[in-house]
């Protein structure tokens, strides 16, 4: 076959399967915070689309390349989809405008043209060729799912020589595993996720430090599954996990309640008041939450003076006890000893937090000597940034976070702990060692997941001989408020510094200042949401009154401004 001739029938292929999938009337679809997101029924057009951009990324990139439906902790009409990267992350930014491109495109010739200039652009050739690209498609539990699954089939059917492996239903974290997995040459299955995890949790709690107060701390922890994915899942893999004591509850099972509704992370984090299903019952108890696709992860704990409210310790605080128990283990790690051990790993701990963070968790951590940087909001960036570093700790206050190890340290590391095997096992230095390399098995290398998080957290806490309140004492969150503000085009909003200062519309930054000058400690933001219509509004202040009160002066000079 010449390639002229296989470029005409590549170019007829994408003709005809994109007639099937017209763009819905007057939609626009932005590729937001993590991917496309709106109602599932708008999304096989869309989610089409998405497997053509997945597939021309794995042609790229010559590695597989994943594809996730789901609208992650929106309502449970909704959907979405996300685009892994072969290495688990996020898909590279640069490629988002083309594939906004692509999922606008008016009708099926415009798409093909589209297809054709960015493939000649990027030097990919279609047509088949001997080139095969591989994608990995999975989805979580939303009634759109199947429909939208076989869009994501269709798009990648569009391009000759593509395969689409369908892993099934899965957390938004078990397929960015999976995919870094697959392209390291590994094997990707739930059952090896399920085993490593489970492995590298035993092999932390076998050297929990004996005679701390480990003890007293309860090895129970009750877990809202936000009715999604990640509940059941928790389920299967509990059965093999030895010393904790996991109760799951809005699992997801029939007539258990609604996705997403009145539960999950969001729900909690943003409105402070326990999921549907918990109560009185559970004052004292320590509590995580998930959201729907279970990429999320926060704790909370019902005070026992009002049942409604919560102590709530969010991605803040996970992140504080992640960075200390590191600190702790690199310290052990580099300390002259008695083994002979004292050629120290230098090892660059980053921080990486969002303007999100609340100011207290902040300066919390520089007192703790560690370096904090921040990004704009969404993994994506928060990533990128976390994997400069030997070892790199993102989260957002939302729960989205993990701890990065680089390649290249891990080696070092492993190099090291095999030295200390031989020169001192068993020593302070060498479980210091044994211990990071198994948090580098146990926390998802691919992107924040909240059962690996879950299970991190657990073991830490036995670690320290912390209990609940010992971790919720770390330090005092400042009194925040988050509004959300209807506006015809959010998109009329655009900021700068990590999100903190409005430049567009003129004169609304200036509105902010002189509302946060009121406040003492007052600090306020207001940004267009990524993954739903709405503009958010974040305040601080020193008292739960002032931070509320801030918030809404603020929402009404946006509504002002934009209303
Ligand atoms: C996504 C991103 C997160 C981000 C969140 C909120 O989360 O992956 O990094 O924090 O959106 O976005 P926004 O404030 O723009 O609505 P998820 O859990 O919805 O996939």
């Amino acid at each position: 076959m010449t390639s002229e001739f296989m470029a005409k029938d590549q170019h007829l292929l994408l003709l005809e399967s994109s007639s099937h999938f017209p763009l819905p009337h007057g939609m626009t679809f932005s590729y937001g915070t993590a991917g496309f997101r709106a109602v599932g029924s708008k999304l096989p057009s869309t989610v089409f689309r998405a497997g053509i951009v997945a597939v021309l990324r794995s042609l790229k990139t010559g590695s597989a390349v994943g594809l996730m439906i789901t609208a992650s902790h929106n309502p449970i009409l909704d959907n979405g989809v996300k685009i892994a990267d072969p290495d688990g992350s996020m898909m590279t930014q640069h490629w988002e405008p083309f594939a906004e491109a692509l999922a606008n495109a008016p009708n099926p010739q415009s798409l093909v043209e589209l297809v054709f200039h960015f493939t000649k652009e990027e030097g990919i050739s279609l047509g088949g060729g001997g080139t095969c690209a591989e994608i990995l498609l999975g989805r979580d539990t939303r009634p759109t799912g199947e429909a939208l699954l076989e869009a994501a089939k269709q798009g990648i059917k569009s391009i000759v020589g593509a395969a689409a492996l369908d892993m099934g239903i899965l957390t938004t974290p078990q397929l960015h595993w999976m995919v870094m997995n697959k392209n390291k040459g590994m094997k990707a299955s739930e059952s090896v996720y399920f085993m490593q995890l489970s492995e590298s949790f035993r092999c932390l709690m076998d050297m929990v430090p004996k005679g701390t107060r480990k003890d007293c701390v309860d090895s129970r922890v009750v877990v809202d599954g936000a009715n999604g994915v990640g509940g059941e899942k928790l389920e299967q893999l509990k059965k093999l996990l030895i010393g904790i004591d996991i109760q799951v509850r809005n699992s997801g099972k029939q007539g258990e309640g609604v996705l997403n509704e009145g539960v999950g992370a969001d729900f909690v984090q943003k409105e402070k008041v326990a999921p549907s299903g918990f109560g009185t019952k559970d004052v004292g108890e320590r509590c995580a939450t998930f959201d729907g696709d279970a990429d999320r992860l926060v704790y909370f704990r019902i005070s026992s003076s009002n049942c409604n409210g919560i102590d709530l310790v969010d991605g803040d605080k996970i992140l504080s006890l992640f960075a200390l128990f590191i600190k702790e283990q690199l310290h052990i790690l580099n300390k002259q000893g008695d083994e002979g051990t004292n050629n120290v790993l230098v090892t660059r701990l980053g921080i990486v937090q969002t303007a999100y963070a609340n100011g207290a968790s902040t300066d919390f951590l520089k007192q703790q000597g560690l370096e904090v940087v921040l990004t704009p909001t969404g993994v994506k960036y928060l990533h990128k940034k976390a994997a400069e570093c030997d070892v790199g700790i993102y989260f957002e206050a939302n729960g989205h976070g993990t701890i990065l190890f680089s390649e290249e340290y891990l080696s070092k590391l492993q190099k090291k702990c095999d030295d200390l095997a031989c020169h001192s096992p068993g020593s302070e230095h060498h479980k210091a060692a044994l211990r990071l390399l198994a948090v580098s098995k146990l926390i998802n290398q691919a992107v924040g997941d909240a059962i690996s998080g879950l299970l991190l957290v657990e073991v830490v806490l036995q670690h320290m001989g912390w209990s609940m309140q010992d971790w919720i004492d770390l330090y005092n969150d400042l009194p925040s408020r988050q509004l959300k503000v209807k506006v015809a085009d959010r998109t009329a909003i655009t900021t700068t510094h990590a999100e903190t200062q409005v430049l567009e519309p003129s004169g609304l930054q200036e509105a902010i200042d002189s509302e946060i000058a009121k406040y003492h400690k007052g600090r306020c933001f207001v940004r267009p949401s990524g993954t739903e219509d709405i503009i958010r509004v974040y305040a601080e202040a020193s008292s739960q009154e002032a931070a509320n009160a801030l918030a809404k002066s603020v929402s009404r000079h946006v509504d002002h401004f934009l209303g």
